[in-house]
């Protein structure tokens, strides 16, 4: 699922984070790339420009957090647009006052409608509800049976009727009875396809739908066939009103296209996603996981949230006043350590980081957690005038601070070139914001984090 896509978008990050800071060229390229990949990924046109539009309206206007680099921001833009072209939460599904809600299953033949009731039922039944199914399909004779077979797999109650029903409306009738009467909460109505979409269908569907008065109409497409299956989801729902839907064979769409471009164009939401021919294999569609999915940035954006939540937004601009001032002093670097350390576990956040996320076996990179006491260590037992000013301690005074810290005096020279290395770096980074995220990024080495 959105391999290429997700492929395309991480390069494209990753050419950002070269960059350091944003600049009107390199984010119009950039853009230019996420249109190109969000094309390529089969979504639809008209969703794919207003998704730029709207990244670019965001990333000039630039409600900036100074703690995140610039790349970063962008990801998060991207992260928030693409969560919103999604539908932004998860659509749970809608239920009648009175038991039992009845939930009309419709879409074009081989779509995968009884196979999404079967396994809507056990996800159902799996949170709480008792779902009946029937089948209305009377057309094709194996049809009724399919549904009966994979109700009897699941243990779970089928309306079969007798072979004398043989008008939709009747079975629907009768199977709304009986759900009535052995009390269960939820009637899931799977109904006949076609191959193409035509008024007997719709007439049939339209007279269903005033009969048994759904809480739920919900269209399944194949997701891949792509934009067809968002034109057809555009069609049902210009003419019978749908209320969601249910995407299927997700398993086997690498590209995506659908799953991005249904909401946006319809308006309705994307409620399940089939992931397999197991009933187990449907999944309730998050806007959100999915999207972090896409981006599959490590789990920066996780990193992002920390970012947020932990770091005094005053503060790092004061360290950015600093910077600029040439003013970034040894005390202020183990202010940063600290606060790095505030974020959690090195390890966790390790695995934030996007450089390091994609390597398969993070496990074999180790953080010295020791290293960094000493560190701290070893700028508390400078004196004020030496955190001031570096430039002043000489031989001597590192042997007095290696003995006072108790580590060695190549410790402390190491510490010298760390410091002296963040700050260099950092002061290439302070037009733009993004000061605690690069150094997140590039300390990991000189903090001795790195394979082991
Ligand atoms: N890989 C995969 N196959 C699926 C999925 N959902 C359905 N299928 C397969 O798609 C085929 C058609 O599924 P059905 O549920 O019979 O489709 P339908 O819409 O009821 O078909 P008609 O009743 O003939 O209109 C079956 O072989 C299913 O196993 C899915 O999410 N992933
Ligand atoms: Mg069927």
């Amino acid at each position: 699922m959105f391999e290429n896509l997700s492929e395309k978008l991480q390069r494209v990050f990753k050419n950002l984070r070269g960059e350091g800071k944003l600049t009107a060229e390199n984010m119009e390229s950039a853009l230019r790339e996420i249109r190109l990949a969000l094309l390529e990924a089969d979504v639809h046109f008209r969703v794919a420009r207003q998704f730029i539009e709207a990244v670019k309206e965001k990333a000039m206007g630039a409600e900036v957090l100074t703690a995140l680099s610039p790349s970063q921001q962008v990801v998060k833009i991207v992260r928030d647009e693409m969560v919103k072209m999604l539908g932004q939460h998860q659509a749970k599904l809608r239920t009648a006052n009175e038991p039992p809600s009845v939930m009309m299953i419709v879409g074009l033949q081989g779509s995968g409608k009884t196979t999404s009731t079967a396994k809507l039922a056990r996800w159902l039944s799996k949170n709480g509800s008792s779902p009946m199914m029937v089948s209305v399909d009377v057309y094709r004779p194996a049809a009724r049976q399919q549904l009966s077979v994979l109700a009897r797999d699941l243990k779970l109650p089928v309306y079969e009727g007798t072979p004398e029903q043989t008008r939709p409306a009747e079975l629907a009738r009768s199977a709304r009875k009986e759900a009535m009467q052995t009390g269960r909460d939820v009637l899931l109505v799977d109904t006949a396809g076609r191959l193409h979409i035509d008024d007997e269908l719709m007439a049939e569907l339209s007279e269903l739908k005033q009969l048994l008065n759904p809480s739920e109409i919900l269209f399944v497409a194949d997701a891949m066939t792509g934009q067809d299956a968002v034109k057809s989801a555009d069609e049902f729902h210009k003419r019978l009103g749908i209320t969601g839907v249910i995407l299927t064979k997700m398993d086997g769409d690498a590209r995506g296209g659908a799953a991005l471009s249904i909401r946006a164009v319809t308006g309705q939401p994307l409620k399940f996603v089939g992931v397999g021919e197991k009933p187990d294999a449907l999944e309730p569609f998050h806007p959100d996981r999915v999207a972090q999915r896409i981006l599959g940035m490590g789990d920066v954006l996780s990193l992002i949230e920390k970012v947020e939540e932990t770091i005094d937004q005053k503060q790092a601009e004061e360290m950015q006043r600093k910077l600029l001032e040439d003013d970034f002093t040894l005390g202020d670097f183990r202010d940063q350590i600290r606060q790095l350390r505030k974020l959690g576990p090195l390890e966790s956040l390790l695995g934030m980081m996007p450089q390091i996320g994609p390597i398969k076996d993070l496990k074999n990179l180790k953080v010295d957690e020791k290293e960094i006491t000493h560190l701290v260590a070893i700028i508390d037992s400078m004196t004020p005038q030496e955190r001031a000013n570096h430039m002043i301690i000489n031989g001597a005074r590192r042997r007095r601070i290696a003995r006072g810290s108790g580590t060695t005096v190549q410790e402390v020279n190491n510490l010298l070139k760390q410091y002296s290395q963040a700050r260099k770096m950092m002061k290439s980074f302070t037009g733009g914001g993004g000061f605690l995220g690069k150094r997140l990024g590039k300390l990991k080495l000189p903090m001795g984090f790195g394979p082991q």
